[in-house]
């Protein structure tokens, strides 16, 4: 296994708790490397469900390493509290590092998203209100608070007067709302620094150390390629790199000791926030997908866009992720319909275009061209064996490797831990 990477090759929630959650029971070491408590992994384990955020699906595993890349943006308080929620359902955290170079979510970025949001009315982006954006702007603008001036009371204290000048004139000049006292803010994040410091260092090390003596680290993706900053469907994006690129710079580690990447694929599309969708369904057939396939999101609990799959979607994240192998999840959730269809190109005024366009202007005028797959009515849940799956299942399977000229490394049809096959 040495160096995977796992990412989504759509717009999020591809199933990669699932994937990773597999793939970990190989894994010496799990890293997450971009985003932050705005991802929102379900995972399944016997009859229990585990929902996680921030923390690699990893940790469900006794004795991985987790790792909480420099390029993950951190709520300490959120992060106390899903460690929290681990420990009170007996999962032990022991193993988990937080990189000291990982920037700090503070309340004053929450504040901002939801106010920027509002501010852009009609045009807002539909986000988690998590503080993702304005936490990698502040990265950006140099401004950020990271792990190790947070584990620094001295230095938390003076960075946090710089931002509190900025962040007060913003607030109360600017969007005319109250702004922040430092003195509980920082009672608070000092409590919380306390509770982490044990766990925070830097994670370079672990990494590097592994990869040379030959351990399997898996790189566990968050959101997907479309919501990459600089390859999703701009400005309708995260803030992060989702990418198999943002590996390298998120978890820092050379591109040379990275050996595989598995690309996860739904077996039809969603979305939650807004922007273009092709292939989206606003008839009962969307709902279908949205009911049978739990489609609300994990952290805020929005209802999910549902649609078709979209073959240009996929070729797109082969090529920009450099895919090795494909994971398709979920094809229970179409079980039941008599057809099915996949997006094999867009029609844009008269003509064909086979690559995802970066222009959303022209992404919002293209139509889905679609061929038509016989569904699978069988009911597919006790089956144990890949072969055993209903022929048109594996139909679409073998269509989803043509269209993609990949090859399908695993294949799931429900949430449980046996109800996944290994193809090769
Ligand atoms: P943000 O909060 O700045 O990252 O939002 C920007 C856009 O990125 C989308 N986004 C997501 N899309 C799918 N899944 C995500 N995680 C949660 C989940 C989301 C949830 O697993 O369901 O619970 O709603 C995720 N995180 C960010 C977001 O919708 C914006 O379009
Ligand atoms: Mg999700």
């Amino acid at each position: 296994m040495a160096g995977v990477v796992v990412i989504g090759t759509q717009w999020g929630d591809e199933g990669k708790g699932r994937i990773t959650d597999y793939l970990a029971q190989r894994a010496d070491v799990v890293v997450r490397y971009q985003g932050g408590n705005n991802a929102g992994h379900t995972v399944e384990v016997g009859s229990k469900r585990y929902k996680l955020h921030l923390i690699p699906s990893g940790i469900l595993h006794p004795g991985t390493t987790c790792i909480i890349g420099n390029g993950v943006v951190v709520d300490p308080i959120g992060l106390i509290e899903e460690i929290d929620y681990l420990e009170k359902e007996g999962i032990e955290v022991n193993a988990l590092r937080i990189s000291d170079r990982a920037h700090v979510i503070m309340p004053y970025h929450m504040l901002l998203d939801g106010l920027t949001e509002e501010k852009k009315g009609a045009h807002d982006l539909g986000t988690t209100r998590k503080g993702i954006g304005p936490a990698y702007i502040d990265k950006a603008e140099r401004m950020g608070i990271r792990m190790c001036d947070l584990m620094d009371p001295q230095l938390f204290e003076e960075k946090l007067d710089q931002n509190l000048e900025t962040k007060n004139y913003l607030l109360e000049r600017v969007y005319g709302v109250k702004g922040f006292e430092k003195g509980p803010l920082l009672e608070n994040y000092l409590k919380a620094a306390e509770k982490i410091k044990p766990m925070v260092c830097d994670t370079t090390v672990i990494i590097y150390e592994a990869a040379k003596a030959g351990k399997n680290i898996l790189y566990e993706g968050a959101q997907g390629t479309l919501l990459d900053v600089d390859l999703g469907t701009y400005p309708y994006v995260t803030s992060s790199h989702p990418i198999a690129g943002g590996v390298c710079i998120g978890a820092g580690v050379g591109p040379t000791l990275i050996d595989n990447v598995v690309g996860v694929v739904k077996a039809y599309t969603t979305r939650v926030g807004k922007g273009p969708f092709p292939t989206e369904l606003f008839d009962s057939t969307g709902d279908y997908i949205r009911e049978r396939g739990v489609e609300y999101g994990t952290t805020t609990g929005r209802p999910r866009r549902c649609g078709w799959l979209d073959a240009v979607i996929l070729r797109f994240a082969v090529r920009v992720n450099g895919l090795s192998h494909i994971a398709i999840t979920k094809l229970d959730t179409l079980g039941g319909l008599e057809k099915v269809k996949i997006c094999t190109g867009y029609e844009y005024r008269g003509q064909i275009l086979m690559e995802f366009p970066a222009s959303l202007r022209v992404l919002a005028e293209c139509k889905p061209v679609y061929e038509e797959l016989p569904g699978w009515p069988e009911d597919i849940s006790g089956i144990t064996e890949y072969g055993k799956l209903p022929q048109n299942l594996r139909n679409y399977v073998e269509r989803i490797k043509e269209l993609t000229q990949t090859d399908i490394s695993f294949v799931s049809v429900g949430p449980g831990r046996d109800q996944g096959f290994e193809l090769i």
